[in-house]
């Protein structure tokens, strides 16, 4: 079938809108119609060549929602009609990772969505005749899109897919960090770094968990008030400080914080955040995406004397079980989605959802099709 997409031909170029062609969905795969979708600095960090699996001609998009239109064979859990949020970290249910309890990292499509292919090694996806790779296993830049069902979380129909879109990165990875990696405690100091989409939902999973003290680190003053208004109790912009802001914040909370999150991909940034931890318990999760080649670094002494460093994907939500009642929350009110919607745009206009972001003007642009 045809279907409207907005293609990455080259890195650091522009998304061209198209026409693609889209292959019907093999065994285990779902077609997908994309009603909206956000746009993550993930998929910038992709499109800017700096992503060690950047693969290109590719359809982006990570945060969609939509509605199933056709099923392959041997798809059990879902039928047409069904709203769903494509997840780019799958959940099998069966493979080593799934069933050990102590990750959301399913392994079963991912060394084949990291390579742009569906899991029998191929794509569904071709512009004049050439193919198209997809993306993080969703490319939901695509107003038809092919996905594994394994990689679908099945939500209420009632939710506003414009809005639970969001669920599908940002939101979710966000306040997940706060309880599934951190394990944020009523009362607990929590830094944030960076009040992107991501800081923003740390700093509602940190309301959520009762934090005592909420510091927004941002070196982009205008991102202050909402961060404020998401429930920071302090703000620090780091260019207005002569020291590093590490001891900034180590002073201003009586040794450092209880957790720290790096909401950025800046490695100099994530050194900042494990050193503005309290010695002897503070840890530090690292959210944010770092470009090829980067490295971290501190003083050994700095875990040793009990810091804790950590990483968070998808906010170690485990996505076929674990969004649906996050959709749910959502709908209640117990999770906000308005704020970070700050912009929306029709697909053709998707490229100025990358410029929002790189001029700092946006938290979200919810792209509708
Ligand atoms: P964003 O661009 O909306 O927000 C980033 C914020 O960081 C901006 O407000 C910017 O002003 C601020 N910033 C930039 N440099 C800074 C510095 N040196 N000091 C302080 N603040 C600085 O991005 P986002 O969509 O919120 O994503 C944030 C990061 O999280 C990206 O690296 C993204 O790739 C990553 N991410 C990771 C996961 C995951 O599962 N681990 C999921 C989603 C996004
Ligand atoms: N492909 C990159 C790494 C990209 C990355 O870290 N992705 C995050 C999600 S970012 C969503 O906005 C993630 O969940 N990673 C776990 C995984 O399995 O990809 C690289 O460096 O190669
Ligand atoms: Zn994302
Ligand atoms: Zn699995």
């Amino acid at each position: 079938m045809k279907s409207r997409a907005a293609v990455a031909f080259a890195p650091g170029k522009p998304l061209e809108i198209v026409e693609i062609d889209v292959a019907p969905p093999k065994a285990g795969e779902v077609l997908v119609k994309i009603t909206h979708t956000g746009v993550c600095h993930t998929d910038a960090f992709t499109l800017s060549g700096d992503d060690p699996e950047g693969i290109f001609p590719a359809v982006l998009g990570h945060e969609g929602g939509g509605v199933v239109v056709e099923v392959g064979e041997g798809v059990t859990t879902l039928k047409p009609g069904d709203h769903v949020i494509p997840l780019y970290t799958a959940e099998c249910g069966k493979c080593k990772f799934c069933l050990s309890g102590k990750t959301n990292l399913c392994q079963a499509v991912r060394a084949t969505q990291g390579k742009g292919l569906m899991p029998d090694g191929t794509t569904r996806f071709s512009y004049q005749g050439k193919p198209i790779y997809h993306y993080m296993g969703t490319s939901t830049f695509s107003e038809y899109t092919v996905v594994p069902e394994i990689s679908l979380a099945k939500i209420d129909e009632q939710a506003p897919l414009e809005k639970v879109c969001l669920l599908g990165c940002g939101v979710t990875t966000g306040i997940g960090a706060v309880h599934n990696t951190a394990k944020v405690e009523a009362g607990a100091t929590v830094a944030v770094f960076g009040l992107g989409g991501i800081g923003l939902a740390v700093i509602q999973g940190a309301v959520q968990a009762k934090a005592g003290r909420i510091l927004a680190i941002d070196t982009n003053p205008a991102k202050f008030e909402l961060a404020r208004e998401m429930g920071a109790t302090d703000v620090i912009n780091p260019k207005d400080h002569a020291k590093p802001v590490q001891e900034v914040i180590v002073e201003m909370t009586d040794g450092g914080v209880d957790y720290s999150f790096e909401c950025i991909g800046n490695v100099d940034v994530m050194r900042a955040a494990l050193e503005c931890c309290h010695k002897g318990w503070g840890e530090s999760i690292i959210i944010g995406v770092a470009g090829a080649g980067k490295e971290i670094s501190t003083r050994p002494f700095q875990l040793v004397t009990g810091r804790v460093w950590r990483g968070s994907a998808f906010g170690g939500v485990k996505g076929r079980t674990q969004l649906p009642g996050m959709v749910q929350q959502a709908m209640r009110g117990e999770i906000r989605l308005d704020p970070f919607i700050t912009h929306t745009l029709p697909l053709e206009r998707i490229n100025e959802a990358f410029d929002l972001m790189h001029e700092g003007k946006s938290i979200r642009t919810v792209i509708h099709f």
